[in-house]
């Protein structure tokens, strides 16, 4: 494989001690230095700091083989607390290293630093990392690219060129000043004021010196467009001028491929997919907007461009790019016909598991609310706070986090009180759910379930202030996403369509507005894994609950003990 693209910017900085595989060694691995502190960045025609890695933005990729077992040790040079996720790694008994504040750990603190084991196993393709702190990970992000065990290959002709494609938000404001006045007001937090492809905003905006990130390809090769949403806020709709693509993964697992001109990706999701350069040789844009279908619901309504070009022997930079046709900011049906489309290999040497006997069975509303405020004081609808909750209970932090909280039998920190069911049924898509039950409660409720249970989870969005699509992420698992549907879920209609044939495996699904999604998984992982929006300001309203996954009998399935160095609270 080619890495020639500028994105392959490969930073081993920590150098391979030995090879583990070799010498049957299990305390040396590879290990990655990362450090965090303010870097200076322009864009849009303005210099501000940012947070990064490495002083990249976006941060470095890590490449490993699937199943291997590295180490990122984590300086923090910033001035902010920061905690660092591995999305989509399963982490195997292992949730110590996972990285969401006052979940799994209590955050690595400015001067501090942690050495985070970061364990593959079943994931192959396209995963991320990100900050799990407060907005740090508008900037604070990379890829991670899992290959195939050497000496096998992926389910599709090698491509030639393999190209990491990022997209993020740019804010001319510090973000932590954007979310931090927002929490203060009880508004919505103001919209990002550009979109990015691999840091660039493109052509689009009004800036006399615009970024452009450009892929030069070759007439007749093919790229393996690794495609990471990694925007705080907004979905995206992407598509590739006078070009399809073939989708061929997602979220760290592949798919059946399918062509189409366009993919939708919401924050926390990765697609695959395979371009073939076989157009006249000429200028393309890539070009990306958010589907955002809430009504009066704002959110950045500009495109951000990337350029794909055929320079052979030189680019025809005399030519300005066609433009492609992406879909509708609220085209619900072009967002739900491509995420439907995905569907697992479920082959002989690609099988799927997914359970057929449920023996946990999970129900809950996914809410936008709103808290009143003394005097209709606040900046939110009618003078309230802005909340949001799962099964009406608006998640709040706790002092320290709730893996050493569980593991250490310290009572007082969480409850484990998260109800299984709604506890107001009403119609939850209806145009004027009463105003009443837009005020949730306030706790710190986790959902326990026993080692091998089988659990199916249905998300039922609604129409409470604002109903907004919701990508929603589990940690330490992914998922089969075995249902879809519009309205309230019927409980003796819908599972009749569920997919239990090729179902995707993903740990990110989005709950499309005003309707319902099923997503089951077995609980073969002990430990506590946090499962939340992936809406960032969905997530600091409170849309989110914790799973504790108890040990098994064997002792192969059971925890294991924290690292010497967990950062302390
Ligand atoms: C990492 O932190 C530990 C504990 O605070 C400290 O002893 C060590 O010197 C630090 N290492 C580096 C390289 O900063
Ligand atoms: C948010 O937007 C409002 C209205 O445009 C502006 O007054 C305020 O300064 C912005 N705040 C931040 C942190 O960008
Ligand atoms: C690209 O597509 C546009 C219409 O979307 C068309 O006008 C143009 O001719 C196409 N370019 C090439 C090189 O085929
Ligand atoms: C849309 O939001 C604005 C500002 O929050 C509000 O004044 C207006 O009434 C809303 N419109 C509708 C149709 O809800
Ligand atoms: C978003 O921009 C498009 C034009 O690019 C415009 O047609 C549309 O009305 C805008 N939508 C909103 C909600 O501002
Ligand atoms: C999409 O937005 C347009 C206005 O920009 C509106 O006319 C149309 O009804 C909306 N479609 C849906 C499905 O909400
Ligand atoms: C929906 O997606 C499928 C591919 O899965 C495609 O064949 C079909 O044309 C799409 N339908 C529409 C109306 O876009
Ligand atoms: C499903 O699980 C239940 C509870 O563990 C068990 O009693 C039942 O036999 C299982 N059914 C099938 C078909 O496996
Ligand atoms: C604001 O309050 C009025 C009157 O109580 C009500 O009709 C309206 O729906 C409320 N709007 C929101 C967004 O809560
Ligand atoms: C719920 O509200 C929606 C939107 O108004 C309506 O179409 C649907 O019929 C309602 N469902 C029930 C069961 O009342
Ligand atoms: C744990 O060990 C048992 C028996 O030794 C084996 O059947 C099982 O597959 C192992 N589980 C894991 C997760 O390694
Ligand atoms: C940073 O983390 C420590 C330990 O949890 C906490 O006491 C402190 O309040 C945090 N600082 C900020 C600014 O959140
Ligand atoms: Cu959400």
């Amino acid at each position: 494989m080619l890495f020639g693209n500028k994105i392959f910017i490969v930073f081993i900085s920590g150098f391979l001690l030995f090879d583990d595989a070799i010498l049957h060694c299990r305390a040396w691995f590879r290990h990655y230095e990362f450090v965090v502190r303010e870097t200076p960045f322009t864009r849009l025609c303005e210099t501000k700091n940012i947070l990064t890695v490495n002083g990249l933005y976006p941060g470095p990729t890590i490449h490993v083989h699937k199943g291997e077992t590295i180490v990122v040790d984590v300086y923090n040079m910033g001035n902010y607390n920061i905690t660092l996720h591995w999305h989509g790694v399963k982490q195997p008994r292992f949730p110590w290293s996972d990285g969401p504040e006052y979940i799994t750990q209590c955050p690595i603190q400015p001067g501090s630093n942690f050495s985070q084991k970061v364990i593959f196993s079943i994931e192959e393709g396209t995963l991320w990392w990100h900050a799990h702190s407060d907005w740090s990970r508008a900037t604070v992000h990379g890829a991670i690219i899992v290959y195939p065990v050497q000496g096998t290959t992926y389910p599709f002709p090698l491509p030639n060129e393999e190209v990491v494609i990022q997209l993020g938000e740019w804010w001319k404001k510090d973000v932590m000043q954007v979310i931090t006045e927002a929490l203060t007001t009880g508004a919505d937090p103001n919209t990002s004021d550009a979109f990015t492809i691999n840091g660039e905003p493109g052509d689009l905006y009004p800036c006399s010196q615009p970024g452009t990130f450009q892929l030069n390809v070759v007439p007749g090769a093919t790229y393996l467009l690794r495609i990471i949403n990694a925007a705080l806020n907004d979905i995206f709709f992407l598509s590739l001028a006078n070009h399809s693509l073939t989708v061929v993964g997602s979220d760290g697992s592949y798919t059946k491929h399918f062509t189409t001109n366009y993919i939708t990706i919401s924050p926390g999701q990765t697609i695959d997919a395979l371009l073939l350069a076989n157009q006249p040789p000429g200028r393309y844009y890539m070009a990306a907007r958010a589907y955002s279908s809430g009504n009066n619901v704002s959110f950045d309504n500009s495109t951000t461009t990337a350029v794909v070009q055929y320079c052979d022997p030189s680019c025809p930079l005399f030519q300005p790019p066609f433009f492609p046709d992406l879909p509708y900011y609220n085209d619900t049906f072009a967002y739900l016909n491509f995420s439907t489309s995905l569907r697992s290999l479920a082959s002989e040497s690609h099988p799927i598991d997914v359970p057929l006997n449920v023996t946990t069975q999970l129900i809950s509303t996914v809410s936008v609310n709103t808290i009143p405020c003394p005097d209709n004081s606040c900046a939110g609808p009618n003078g309230t706070r802005v909340a949001a909750s799962m099964n009406n209970i608006s998640f709040v932090n706790p002092s320290i986090d709730i893996l050493q909280a569980y593991y250490n039998n310290i009572s007082g920190v969480f409850g484990d009180q998260f109800p299984h069911f709604p506890p107001y049924i009403f119609n939850f898509t209806a145009d004027y759910p009463p105003l009443i039950l837009e005020v949730p409660k306030r706790g710190t409720e986790v959902i326990v379930v026993d080692y091998e249970s089988t659990v199916e989870f249905v998300l039922q969005g609604t129409n409470l202030v604002a109903g907004i699509e919701h990508p929603m992420h589990l940690h330490g698992y992914s998922f089969y996403v075995v249902g879809y549907g519009l309205g309230n879920y019927d409980k003796d209609k819908d599972p009749l369509t569920y997919n239990l044939v090729d179902p995707p495996l993903q740990n990110t699904v989005v709950v499309p507005r005003n309707g319902w999604t099923t997503v089951r998984f077995r609980a073969d992982n002990p430990g506590v894994w946090f499962m939340h929006c992936h809406l960032e300001r969905h997530l600091s309203w409170g849309m989110e609950t914790v799973f504790i996954v108890k040990n098994g009998n064997d002792s192969n399935a059971t925890l294991l003990p924290p690292p010497q160095d967990m950062p302390p609270c």
